[in-house]
């Protein structure tokens, strides 16, 4: 049985036909991650990064059932603006198809339509992971067995502590994938720097990632690799102040019994509320910052991959 490809636009096919420098980039951020207009504001504004660093950007969604990479701005403005559309990590594509559905893309079904497509690289603000509570509740993101099994290299500003960070990180060692900090001893929480945990390993160069991403894969690991780059300063919120915030709309959460798939959504949602906007603001920098190093790693990598 073949695997199925799904529609890339004219322009991510001649790239890739190319073997020119392409970064996937995910629409659940879109869907489900932030209000609108700044989730439209930002789809626009993180493909124009992508191109101003060289590499041609493949924003990825299923559209009336049909699994797309690389989408035309009103695709991206109906996405922004439905209110219907569904989430779906790997496990939901087929279902989406079949009911003709539009779904925002997590990370793992994101790196799931990437590989099909043969893109390599991926830029999102943050993946998921375990959460707090996990020995509970067993809530640990698919994005993080995809990350064990799929060969994509997921650029993110590390995980936000909605999740628990330390267990996240363990999982990740367990599903051998390497956790690269750039430019950074410590691995990055999103709004902040740091998360208090040092990160695996630190390379100070999109090049540099782009070989070890190269070697990775020549060792036929099978896995993809975490590439963590820290919010840029200017950016980065107090550590307490987010914190306390995130406590909050945690416990909330807790308090309204909301689980499963609608988690994250809430507690984004939540604390962009709490926060007034200030999560939102850092958000959106922060994944512009990501797709500008994703889009420098894929030129690099188009580089290392024409040598053979
Ligand atoms: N974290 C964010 N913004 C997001 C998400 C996570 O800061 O938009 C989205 C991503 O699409 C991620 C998904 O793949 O949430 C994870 O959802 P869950 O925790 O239900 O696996
Ligand atoms: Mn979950």
């Amino acid at each position: 049985m073949s695997l199925l490809k799904p529609q890339l636009s004219r322009e991510v096919a001649d790239a890739l036909a190319a073997g020119g420098p392409v970064v996937a980039l995910e629409s659940t951020i879109i869907t489900h991650g932030m209000p609108y207009p700044a989730n439209l504001e930002t789809a626009l504004g993180v493909e124009t990064v992508v191109r101003d660093n060289g590499a041609v950007p493949a924003t990825i969604a299923v559209i009336n059932g049909a699994l797309r990479v690389g989408l035309e701005r009103d695709e991206l403005e109906m996405l922004a603006q439905a209110k219907d559309v569904v989430k779906a990590s790997g496990r939901d594509l087929a279902v989406a198809m079949v009911r003709g559905q539009s779904a925002g893309t997590t990370v793992s079904a994101t790196m799931l339509l990437a590989d099909l497509a043969g893109i390599d690289i991926f830029a999102t603000g943050g993946v998921g992971g375990v959460h707090r509570g996990a020995e509970q509740t067993f809530d640990i993101s698919a994005d993080l067995t995809e990350l064990g099994r799929t060969r994509t290299a997921v650029v993110c500003a590390g995980v936000k502590s909605i999740l628990d960070i330390a267990k996240t990180l363990e999982y990740l060692e367990t599903q051998r994938v390497p956790v690269i900090a750039y430019g950074s001893d410590d691995f990055p929480a999103f709004f902040t720097r740091s998360s208090g945990f040092k990160a695996d390993h630190r390379l100070d160069t999109p090049e540099d990632i782009a070989k070890a991403m190269h070697l990775h894969h020549q060792l036929g690991t099978g896995t993809g690799l975490l590439i963590a780059n820290p919010i840029p300063e200017a950016a980065a919120l107090q550590p307490s102040f987010i914190d306390n915030t995130i406590a909050d709309a945690v416990r909330e959460a807790d308090a309204r019994g909301i689980g499963r798939k609608d988690l994250t959504p809430f507690l984004l949602g939540r604390i962009n509320e709490l926060s007034k906007g200030k999560s939102l603001e850092a958000n959106i920098a922060l994944v512009k910052n990501n797709a500008a190093l994703a889009a420098r790693m894929a030129v690099a990598y188009a580089g290392l991959r024409a040598r053979g």
